[in-house]
């Protein structure tokens, strides 16, 4: 069916969650829909924000902007505008804008038929800014423990971070994020590498099907996961990846504050020793 045709067929009422018909229509391809409105709205009143703040700051340098949280001492208070209230309410509206567009995702699976994989994958993209953003300072107790908004600015907030807890790295929770995420890069690789290499047999020849894929990863490692198993794999290592990431993040002060190294003396304390 080409996609003209396709698009007139689905393109159907119905499937919203909140707001019934009122936004249930596309502005050229995209679909509206109320959490489509609450995206725009957050998005735009986000950004003016953002560019407010910047007007209030020292500089126009784009790598040298930074919109920063409350100081520690407002606690989990609202700030004076120029004091972190900015950043308080632009992080409502980029978490209302992530939220909304999540929502608006599930409507479209609603009216496809399909499942919510896409939506369910982006929440935990969501889950890494709420972590970072939200649950952690709550669980500490200050705004100030968020992150700024600036390009060199949030990169300097990792290091700090980082080095607050001597070496990040021995984080057993950052370790096993940092090997999902390698892992998903290696899924990748792997079914980029041999989707492509199915499709371009060379010039002239017909593209191979699925039973080459098998039979390559047969031949070389005994092996197949499947066509339809190296998506799932490549879903549950991504999601893992960014799962364990907000792990690691949220246990670092509210459950652990001291130097990651020292975490290991579990391993020393053991009884086994003489
Ligand atoms: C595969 C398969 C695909 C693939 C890939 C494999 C035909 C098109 C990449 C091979 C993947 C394996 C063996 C899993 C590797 C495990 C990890 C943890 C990286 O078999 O089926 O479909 O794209």
């Amino acid at each position: 069916m080409a996609m003209l045709s396709f698009e007139r067929k689905y393109r159907v009422r119905g499937g919203t969650l909140l707001g019934g018909d009122m936004f249930d229509f596309w502005v050229g391809p995209f679909y509206v829909g109320l959490f489509g409105v609450t995206t725009v709205f957050f998005t735009f009143l986000g950004t003016a924000l953002i560019i407010f703040a910047a007007s209030q700051g020292p500089t126009w340098n784009i790598w040298q902007i930074s919109i920063a949280p409350p100081d520690l001492s407002y606690g989990l208070a609202f700030a004076p505008l120029l004091k972190g209230g900015l950043w308080q309410i632009i992080t409502i509206c980029a978490t209302g804008a992530f939220v909304s567009w999540a929502l608006r995702e599930v409507e479209i699976c609603r009216k496809l038929g399909i499942g919510y994989h896409v939506p369910f994958a982006f929440s935990f993209a969501i889950l890494a800014y709420v972590s970072l953003e939200i649950i952690r300072p709550l669980l500490l107790g200050a705004w100030g423990h968020a992150f700024p908004y600036g390009i060199m600015s949030h990169l300097d907030w990792v290091s700090n971070v980082g080095y607050q807890y001597l070496h990040f790295h021995y984080n057993p929770a950052h370790m096993i994020a940092v090997t999902l995420f390698f892992t998903t890069v290696l899924a990748l690789a792997l079914h980029g590498g041999l989707i492509l290499s199915a499709a371009n047999p060379g010039k002239g020849k017909t593209m191979r099907t699925p039973e080459y894929e098998d039979t390559f990863f047969r031949d070389t490692i005994g092996y197949s996961i499947g066509t339809l198993g190296i998506h799932r794999l490549g879903f549950f290592l991504a999601i893992s990846a960014v799962f364990w990431s907000a792990v690691c993040i949220i246990i670092s002060g509210p459950f652990w504050s001291r130097g990651w190294p020292e975490w290991w003396d579990w391993w020393l304390n053991l009884p086994i020793w003489i």
